[in-house]
């Protein structure tokens, strides 16, 4: 089954919007109000200028990515669901084999409006955090890339209003106004998960936050695919096409800084590259370690009475559900989760419908270390017996059973003063995000690489790398 694109609409999108006026006339109102807060808090710098940007004009094969330049107000956020699966049925929980709901059950209204408010309210979070970037953009081909993240998790935003406003009436409404009213690091008024309060000050910063931040989207998304609410499930199966690309950013981002580590290091025949104008190994790894622990506090906690009633209801389930071989209800089975406490680090056993959260937080970790490894690989091929690791879990966490407590990246439980004499070793300090800070200079010529970043080994669809990405 087909459904239509309606691109020329004032609010593209494949939902039929021009069918229900009500709908219609209540998202065109929030519409300026979203640019507003756009021209306000999205990018400080080059907002008018045109960017060659992806745009989804369709779900299909061949829609969803057209290319083009465009300047970013101009850009088309649409509401876009995946098409359809015919006689979807719910795949776990206790609604287990029924059709899914194509309308939001009374008794989980609560729930689920919680669940996409919560979603939706980290996507503008993160533009806002992005903000600054695009004055210290180390190339043309990354800011491009900066712009192209942006308007995608401003349609991500537009994707969770949408269900706001069609599903859960005046409430929904309401929630739809509050995501323009919380801000990024905002005292009064936070965003409302921990790391989307953190700053974005720099692109090294940027590269670590789509690699390991992005992916919790990624594994968060995947998990409300399966949901039992089918609009939800069709929402995110699209948003997770978009999503590929943030982390793509990620994990080159990262990767060519490391390139350009040991090129400066090969070069210099010295480690410490930061005279000449290049990152350091051990200042890569601090910033690993910090976005890393705190993208590791968005899953939450290690056992949750949220994340198990999610589940039994069939509002969100585990990353990849109908592959996994088991019964899908998960109150009678058992598995380990990490306990600390005044004695040390220990493990008690809990059934996996306590233990949703941690579940998808070792998948991910799993997903996190394939990149680093990648990393590592470039490192052990220049000779290099320096190596990237992912720090214990327990490190440096705000959330679950590790939060407050002192735990080295190694996994010890250690003393404050341990901790205090150590953190600067473990998380960039004051004096390596100055120096990273230095080397922010945007770079606005074609071509060009800021001295600090290799330049990447492709274009953007199949342009080369000095093709005039955002014109200047
Ligand atoms: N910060 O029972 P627990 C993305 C709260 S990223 C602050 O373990 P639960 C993107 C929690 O709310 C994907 N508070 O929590 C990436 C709860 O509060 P209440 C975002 C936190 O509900 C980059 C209490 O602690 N999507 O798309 O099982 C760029 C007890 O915790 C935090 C989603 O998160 C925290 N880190 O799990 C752009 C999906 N962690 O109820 C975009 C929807 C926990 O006691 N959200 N708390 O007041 C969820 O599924 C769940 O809300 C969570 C938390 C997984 C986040
Ligand atoms: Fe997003
Ligand atoms: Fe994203």
């Amino acid at each position: 089954m087909s459904i239509t694109v309606d691109i020329d609409a004032k609010i593209p999108n494949n939902v039929d919007l021009a069918g229900d006026r009500r709908l219609q006339r209540a998202l065109e109102s929030w519409q300026p109000k979203f640019i507003r807060w756009w021209e306000e808090l999205g990018p400080a710098a080059f907002q008018r200028n045109p960017v060659f940007l992806r745009t989804a004009i369709d779900v299909g094969q061949q829609g969803w990515a057209n290319f083009g330049h465009v300047s970013m107000p101009d850009y088309r956020w649409g509401v876009f669901l995946a098409e359809p699966e015919p006689d979807r049925t719910i795949a776990f929980g206790e609604h287990m084999g029924q059709d899914v709901w194509h309308e939001v059950p009374g008794e989980y209204r609560s729930d689920l409006r919680r669940l996409i408010v919560v979603q939706g309210d980290t996507e503008p979070a993160s533009v806002e955090q992005q903000r600054r970037l695009s004055l210290t953009a180390p190339s043309l081909y990354d800011m491009r890339n900066l712009f192209q993240v942006n308007v995608e998790e401003g349609r991500h935003l537009w994707a969770m209003v949408y269900l706001l406003h069609r599903y859960f009436g005046r409430d929904g409404r309401d929630e739809a106004d509050e995501m323009l009213e919380r801000h990024s690091g905002d005292p009064d008024k936070p965003r409302i998960l921990g790391a989307f309060n953190e700053e974005t000050p720099d692109w090294l910063s940027f590269f670590f936050f789509t690699y390991f931040t992005d992916r919790d989207g990624k594994y968060q998304l995947a998990s409300m695919r399966e949901s039992a609410f089918d609009p939800l499930s069709r929402t995110c199966d699209f948003m997770l096409k978009e999503e590929a690309h943030h982390m793509f950013v990620g994990a080159t981002g990262v990767g060519r800084v490391v390139n350009r580590t040991i090129e400066l290091m090969q070069e210099h025949d010295t480690a410490d590259v930061h005279p000449h104008g290049g990152i350091n190994l051990d200042v890569l790894q601090k910033y690993l370690n910090f976005h890393y622990s705190v993208s590791l506090d968005l899953f939450g906690a290690e056992t949750s009475t949220n994340a198990a009633n999610y589940y039994a209801a069939g509002l969100k389930g585990r990353f990849q559900e109908e592959r996994r071989d088991d019964d899908h209800r998960l109150a009678t089975r058992h598995r380990m989760v990490p306990e600390a406490t005044d004695a040390g680090i220990g493990e008690r056993e809990v059934t996996q419908l306590a233990a949703l959260n941690e579940t998808l937080r070792d998948d991910y970790i799993e997903d996190c270390q394939k990149g680093v490894d990648r990393w590592n690989r470039a490192l052990r091929e220049a000779g290099t017996d320096v190596q990237l690791t992912m720090p214990h879990a327990g490190f440096n966490r705000a959330v679950g059973t590790f939060g407050g407590r002192r735990i080295s990246p190694d996994g010890r439980m250690i003393s404050p003063d341990e901790w205090d004499a150590n953190v600067d070793r473990w998380l960039p300090s004051d004096a390596d995000r100055a120096h990273v800070q230095s080397l922010m200079v945007g770079v606005t010529e074609p071509g060009k690489m800021a001295g600090w970043i290799a330049p990447p080994s492709n274009g953007i669809n199949q342009k080369p790398v000095e093709f005039e990405y955002v014109k200047v």
